[in-house]
């Protein structure tokens, strides 16, 4: 992971329009910064989600398909610390539906997180959290003869470009059997009033956020950015639907990377793009699906309209 890191940064530092991977922001920092954006008034995707959840888990539970006669598997892929999965959770357990709970996560304290709430919450329910790779852990999971629920929420998706994502779901439709289904939350196509203020707290958080990864730089490469000669820089593109954040120079300026043994130059205004938040409706999650394997079986929605959990089903 370590030496990947030093290899994208020189790639992305080099080439223009810099870039550097948002998946490189969930450092310990970055996580902690992550888990207070969820809780933002602005960022109104996890609540808009957890209502989902909460208020309509009997509608997802019946496009499912279960049966009491039969246990199934209910995986998920990037677990965090499981606060809205647990109302699902509640949900099959109010209704007697046996199942397996396997969160997977590549963050040990994040399986710790969900163990403890869970333990909190659903006194006796014992689960089987996996550490590592998606991929790897639903491969080894194949043979399982039950069958499979996978989650993959909070519009983590999103973060993927439309052809990365298609390969994504291809390749977990490869991990699955005939009539597995996959529930997908993604955040909806909406107007930058609202869209905007959820990547550009008021309380400054997300800019930290991004920056973050300025630090962790620093850190992890002795690199000798000064954070203050950087800017937050949030942009929504309501007709593409799509958020991009990117770390703007604020002066002419060179910063050394001496793991790198390298000079990077930035020219005043310059950016280098961080992230990409794709915002989604019917025709782009029938697109991103189109060729897997997979097919779309129901929707649901907050009352807001804002977000959708998409249930889709292994052909
Ligand atoms: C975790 C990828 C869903 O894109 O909304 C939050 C990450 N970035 N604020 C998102 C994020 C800035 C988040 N996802």
């Amino acid at each position: 992971m370590n030496k990947q890191f030093a290899i994208d940064v020189k790639e992305g530092l080099s080439t223009s329009p810099k870039r550097l991977s948002s998946k490189y922001f969930y450092d310990e920092k970055g996580s902690a910064l992550f888990s207070k954006i969820m809780k933002l008034p602005e960022y109104y995707l996890t609540n808009a989600e957890f209502e989902i959840f909460e208020k309509k888990a009997s509608e997802i539970i019946k496009l499912l398909g279960v049966t009491h006669q039969k246990s199934f598997d209910l995986i998920e892929l990037g677990a965090g610390d499981g606060y809205k999965t647990i109302e699902l959770l509640k949900a099959l357990d109010a209704h007697h539906f046996q199942y397996q709970y396997t969160p997977i996560d590549i963050s040990a304290k994040a399986l710790d997180q969900i163990e403890k709430n869970i333990h909190q919450q659903l006194p006796n329910k014992k689960i089987s959290p996996k550490l590592g790779d998606y991929f790897h852990i639903l491969h080894d999971l194949k043979p399982s003869p039950l069958s499979k629920v996978i989650l993959f929420l909070g519009s983590n998706i999103g973060n993927m470009e439309n052809v990365e994502a298609n390969s994504f779901l291809t390749h977990l439709s490869e991990n699955l059997s005939k009539g597995d289904k996959l529930i997908l939350g993604v955040d909806l196509k909406k107007s930058k009033d609202i869209v905007l203020p959820a990547y550009n707290d008021s309380q400054g958080v997300t800019s930290a956020f991004n920056l973050n990864l300025l630090s962790r730089i620093n850190s992890e490469l002795d690199a000798d950015f000064n954070t203050d000669l950087f800017e937050h820089t949030p942009m929504y593109d309501e007709q593409e639907g799509v958020a991009k954040s990117a770390i703007k120079s604020i002066v002419n300026q060179e910063v050394e990377i001496k793991s790198l043994d390298m000079k990077v130059a930035f020219k005043k205004e310059e950016q280098i793009h961080t992230e990409i938040s794709r915002k989604y409706d019917d025709i782009i999650i029938q697109k991103i699906c189109l060729n897997t394997g997979l097919n779309i079986v129901g929707k649901i929605t907050d009352s807001q309209n804002y977000f959708a959990d998409y249930i889709i089903e292994k052909q």
